[in-house]
């Protein structure tokens, strides 16, 4: 999996120079989930698929921004499910965004999920990478420096609630209304990634795409979002789950597939787990 990991770094390397220098205008494509897809996330998709192409482990590939599974090397061992950059419409506005991957065997199921990383572009690059720990790097010199493990604690004081609020069911507002009743700090940039890297590096808290009435399936897309930071929140030692059970329990039915999603602390994602059971239908 050592190649599939230098792969991300060089992608990584490549995102950077284009972030800096691209074209944040909209293209004229949509992608499968129907947003508009902007020209840096076809760029940044080609760059990933490109460099991924030369790594004989890679069996397939799947992209938010393609609409089918791409198979690359017949003989390959792993399947990786991508989102090339997530939160590309904050970059004309100077934030922070990110590349996440899921890396599966033998299909692209939760349950098959092998390893996951993402890389966040911000004021610093950084590299995260699970596979039996979480680790984080650091781009110094154009080179990946290892800098620290991460690890949340039982509960923590930053609250990430996303989507539409007039669009929550009244026990998730209410539940969000009390976390923050409870001095909990406001920490919502829009971009998943900085979001989820945020709440990682500060030790805790929750973050939550709910099922809303406008998006009763949530948002957020199981194989190349979801489910990799689902991963990297449990081996962290954290609990991502979709109100009810584990996240890495949902069933993908088409590769686009989205999900109710909340990731955390044990203390926040435990009282998520008590207020949705005592309100469900
Ligand atoms: P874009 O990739 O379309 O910018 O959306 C980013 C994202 O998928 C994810 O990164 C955020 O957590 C989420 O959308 C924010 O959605 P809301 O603006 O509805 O809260």
């Amino acid at each position: 999996m050592t190649e599939i990991f230098d792969a991300i770094k060089k992608s990584a390397i490549d995102i950077k120079n284009l972030i800096e220098t691209g074209d944040t205008s909209k293209s004229s494509n949509e992608n499968s989930t129907g947003d508009t897809q902007l020209k840096l996330d076809i760029a940044s998709d080609e760059i990933i698929e490109a460099i991924f192409k030369n790594v004989s482990c890679i069996k397939a590939i799947v992209s938010e921004e393609q609409e089918k599974i791409v198979p690359l090397n017949e003989n390959g061992k792993y399947l990786i499910a991508y989102d090339p950059l997530d939160g590309s419409s904050l970059v004309d506005v100077n934030l922070s965004v990110g590349s996440i991957f899921g890396i599966y065997e033998k299909e692209f199921t939760a349950n098959n999920l092998v390893a996951a990383a993402y890389v966040v572009y911000g004021p610093r690059v950084e590299l995260v990478i699970a596979t039996e720990d979480v680790k984080m790097y650091r781009l110094i010199n154009n080179e990946f420096k290892f800098m620290q493990e991460l690890k949340l604690n039982e509960k923590g004081k930053l609250n990430a609630p996303g989507s539409t609020q007039n669009c929550w069911s009244s026990f998730h507002k209410q539940l969000i209304d009390d976390i923050f009743e409870d001095g909990y700090r406001l920490r919502y940039s829009g971009g998943m990634v900085p979001d989820l890297h945020q709440i990682l590096l500060k030790g805790g808290g929750l973050f939550s795409y709910p099922g809303t009435t406008d998006r009763p399936k949530g948002k957020l897309r199981q194989l190349f979002e979801v489910f990799p930071f689902a991963y990297i929140y449990e081996k962290a030692n954290g609990q991502a789950v979709d109100g009810f059970k584990r996240a890495l329990e949902v069933e993908t039915t088409h590769i686009h597939d989205t999900t109710p999603c909340f990731f955390g602390s044990n203390e926040e994602i435990n009282r998520v787990l008590k207020v949705y059971k005592e309100n469900a239908k």
